[in-house]
């Protein structure tokens, strides 16, 4: 599949995570609000120019099994609402105390500290409440199974942890083992996530959930790299954020150990062994595998 082609499948991903966000926001609002200040919130900062790469992830994860658009979209918009709150927060002045994001200034900017801080909040928790509504799955077997995965890869010993983790560590002291597993949590974990429910939603075999596991694990560290590299080369107008940033905040990262040149090879080689756990899917891999290409060309 060309660039072009894989850019019109994320784009109506894009569109179809889009209406089931604002569905979402509209059921809550007309369900319990008058006016809120917290549901703008949400939407200003969920609503947007996103790549929505986690939903795509999850929705073409459950695709092997099967598993239709409208079936995948309610734990899709999950992940994304995840993902939306720990922008958020990692926007805030206590972390990288960023201005501006996705080309817009960040929602504590737009907003306040206060209103950022609950609205990630609201979206943390608004995330369980969509996956356990029905539409996610009838079976409340999987619906169990997706919380507690999405609990355990957004917690202490997931995302929260690596950010954690990332906040301590400088670029100078930092050695390549403690950087992969700061990247695996921090990023990896609602990658490895994304993936991992397709397959609960599809009733995948353990084989098949370790294909998705091993691929996703690589993918994480693909996009985490490729956000570097694009912090190092990228242009802000394009990136939709201040660039340049990790190296004045002394942050640990691959591109600084190895430079650009050897981290794009690098990036392909990482791209190729995630591909690699896929031939069990034999063809209906394909999509992913043009995933993992295609975040390599944003830095190539
Ligand atoms: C605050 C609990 C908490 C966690 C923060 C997400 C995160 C953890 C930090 C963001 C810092 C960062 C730049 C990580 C690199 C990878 C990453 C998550 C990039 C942003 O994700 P994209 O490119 O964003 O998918 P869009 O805007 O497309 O949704």
């Amino acid at each position: 599949m060309s660039k072009e082609q894989i850019q019109l499948l994320l784009n109506s991903c894009v569109g179809a995570i889009n209406q089931r966000l604002t569905d979402i926001f509209d059921e809550q609002h007309q369900q319990y609000g008058q006016y809120s200040r917290i549901d703008e919130a949400m939407r200003y900062s969920c609503l947007n120019t996103g790549k929505r790469i986690r939903p795509f992830l999850l929705i073409q994860s459950a695709r092997l099994f099967n598993i239709g658009l409208n079936q995948s979209l309610h734990a899709a918009a999950a992940i994304e609402l995840i993902h939306n709150y720990s922008l958020i927060h990692d926007d805030l002045p206590a972390m990288d105390n960023d201005d501006m994001r996705r080309g817009k200034p960040t929602l504590h900017k737009k907003y306040d500290d206060a209103t950022a801080i609950l609205a990630g909040d609201a979206m943390l928790t608004l995330a369980f409440e969509t996956l356990s509504d029905k539409r996610t799955s009838d079976d409340a077997n999987i619906r169990c199974a997706l919380i507690a995965q999405l609990a355990h890869a957004a917690g202490a010993y997931g995302m929260v942890g690596g950010q954690m983790l990332d906040l301590s560590l400088d670029s100078i002291s930092t050695d390549d083992h403690l950087i992969t597993h700061m990247q695996r949590l921090k990023t990896g974990c609602l990658f490895e996530f994304s993936c991992q429910a397709g397959a609960i939603l599809g009733n995948a075999s353990h084989q098949e959930k370790q294909a998705l596991q091993g691929y996703s694990q690589q993918i994480g560290l693909l996009f985490q790299m490729t956000d570097d590299l694009l912090d190092h080369i990228g242009d802000t107008k394009i990136v939709g954020k201040k660039t340049n940033k990790d190296s004045k905040l002394k942050k640990a990262t691959f591109v600084d150990k190895m430079g650009v040149k050897q981290a794009q090879q690098h990036c392909a080689l990482i791209a190729e062994q995630a591909c690699a756990h896929l031939k069990i899917f034999n063809k209906k891999g394909n999509v992913l595998k043009d995933l993992a290409h295609f975040i390599i060309k944003r830095v190539a």
